[in-house]
């Protein structure tokens, strides 16, 4: 593990670095619209520093970022960092309404939008006496027809900037989680954390190094696409490539053909995805890639055979958190067993729990803690969740394990309702609240239920009201109904109908009976 003096900027060691070590010309990203050196990164990041400085931001502040995956990203987290302010990625795939709440819970400061998130969060910004500035990235229309342009208030800011006093334990930056009730979290990251994900996983499990080229499917306002494709290049001078449209099969096909990344980060959907499509074979990839990984729900281990059968790269199944910051269970290239998740990553330690809370042995199956140096501080305004889920320095994961003797992990579900699919939290409570809202529903109940390729993916069980038929069209209907109501991954892909919901003698729907 890392150890950090106590004068310790994150942004120093990530970004300054490098010039420092002679690297300035050394290629750090690649985006939709250029190439990046890290010399012209540290730029960049220098004057959206001042930029934000010039704003009156000062350090501690939230900068709330609701950006697609460009240079930008890094300007503005980084830039944030240096000056002691704090940046908040928010996940791009949202609805005004979560956008409202994030940015209210988090008191940001500063909002900086992409162009195209731009309508959404014009939704969302209104009423916010805290919020001063809204700035627009990118140089096309905004909704935000009078905000300062990003490149304009950088164009502006003077090119050097001295890092701000800051301590491996000063607040980073937040990541927004969500949980089974409830509204999301502000999961509280410190300066010392990106360097540990980035040793600890990156450097020990990747043997990630400077001729690596790192794209990732997925998005970096997700603390996985965060390690993956902006802390863990940066900490080896490596190189990242990004992408700010969706990661259909096509557009990740074109991005490992003409940028030859060596490392590739997926999620099981994408991968099923890519799978399915028998146009595209190993010579639509490219001879570079030495290493994929996969995280964000349990990899199937038919798709992680078919996987490197057909590309002949190796296939890395891991967990990590948001919590967490980054993967703290993995296998390894030299340790895999398919279809279990690997063993601790060295760093962290892992137990598996009782319903007491004691220990239990090899064999036995309960609930998954890791305690490690990575580990959020708290959640923000969440007492009670803080202290249900941070336990002196252990964390809950909410994940159910069983491990065996050799320390090798396989997932047995979730402690709580909460669903993976395709990488990113759903609540079912969420759902049902949304089908129950449509004027033909009496009752809902979502539960996970496995698609063609063992993929959980939501499923609703709906009472309609007397008289009223379930057929294709009202299907068709209620999911149309649901994406217009929740952000769109979270409609259920299926839709049965029922007379009745299975209950308790107390009212109280069974979903273990509905699940299958
Ligand atoms: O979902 C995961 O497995 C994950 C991996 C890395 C970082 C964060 C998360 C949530």
């Amino acid at each position: 593990r890392p150890v950090l003096p106590r004068d310790y900027n994150a942004a120093s060691d990530f970004i300054d670095r490098h010039l420092a070590e002679g690297r300035g010309d050394k290629l750090a990203v690649i985006d939709d619209h250029g190439r990046y050196s890290y010399a012209d990164i540290a730029e960049r990041v220098n004057r959206a520093g001042n930029a934000f400085l010039a704003l009156g931001i000062l350090p501690e502040q939230r900068i709330a970022l609701a950006l697609l995956d460009t240079v930008d990203f890094y300007a503005a987290f980084w830039g944030a960092l240096k000056i002691g302010a704090v940046p908040v990625p928010l996940n791009t795939l949202l609805t005004a309404e979560d956008y409202a709440y994030m940015l209210r819970d988090s008191r940001a400061v500063a909002l900086l939008v992409s162009d195209a998130l731009s309508p959404t969060l014009a939704k969302a910004a209104g009423d916010l006496p805290r919020l001063s500035h809204v700035i627009a990235s990118g140089d096309g229309p905004s909704a935000f027809a009078d905000a300062p342009r990003f490149a304009e208030l950088c164009a502006a800011a003077g090119a050097d900037l001295a890092a701000a006093e800051t301590t491996p334990d000063d607040i980073a930056f937040w990541l927004y989680s969500s949980g089974s009730t409830g509204k999301p979290k502000g999961v509280v990251h410190l300066h010392g954390h990106l360097v540990q994900t980035a040793v600890l996983y990156g450097g020990g499990v990747l043997e990630a190094g400077p001729d690596d080229v790192f794209f990732s499917a997925a998005k970096l306002f997700f603390a996985y696409g965060l390690g993956n494709a902006m802390t863990f290049p940066l900490h080896v001078g490596g190189t990242a490539v990004l992408m700010a449209e969706r990661p259909t099969p096509a557009a990740v096909m074109k991005r490992l053909k003409d940028f030859r990344p060596t490392i590739f980060f997926g999620v099981p959907t994408l991968y099923a995805a890519i799978l399915g499509d028998r146009t595209i074979d190993r010579g639509a990839s490219s001879d570079a890639l030495r290493l994929c990984v996969s995280a964000g729900e349990a990899l199937p281990e038919d798709v992680a055979r078919r996987w490197t059968d057909r590309f002949g790269v190796p296939i890395l199944d891991g967990i990590g958190s948001t919590e967490m910051l980054h993967i703290f269970l993995s296998n390894r290239v030299d340790a895999t067993k398919l279809g279990s998740t690997g063993k601790a990553v060295p760093g962290y330690e892992l137990k598996v729990v009782g319903d007491d809370g004691a220990e239990l042995p090899p064999g036995e199956l309960g609930e998954l803690m890791v305690r490690g140096p990575s580990t959020a501080a708290f959640y923000w305004n969440n007492r009670a969740k803080t202290v249900a889920t941070f336990q002196g320095d252990w964390c809950r994961t909410g994940d159910k394990y069983i491990a065996d003797e050799a320390g090798f992990h396989t997932y047995a579900g979730r402690a709580d309702d909460m669903l993976k699919v395709s990488g990113i939290w759903v609540s079912p409570f969420e759902v049902e609240s949304a089908l129950v809202g449509h004027d033909d529903v009496l009752e809902a109940a979502v539960v996970g239920h496995m698609d063609a390729d063992e993929l959980v993916k939501p499923k609703a069980y709906v009472v309609l009201r007397d008289g009223l038929a379930g057929d294709a069209a009202k299907t068709r209907e209620l999911q149309d109904f649901v994406k217009s109501r929740l952000a769109p991954y979270k409609y259920p892909r299926w839709i049965e109908f029922r007379d009745e919901l299975p209950k308790t003698a107390t009212g109280k729907i069974q979903r273990f009976k509905l699940r299958g």
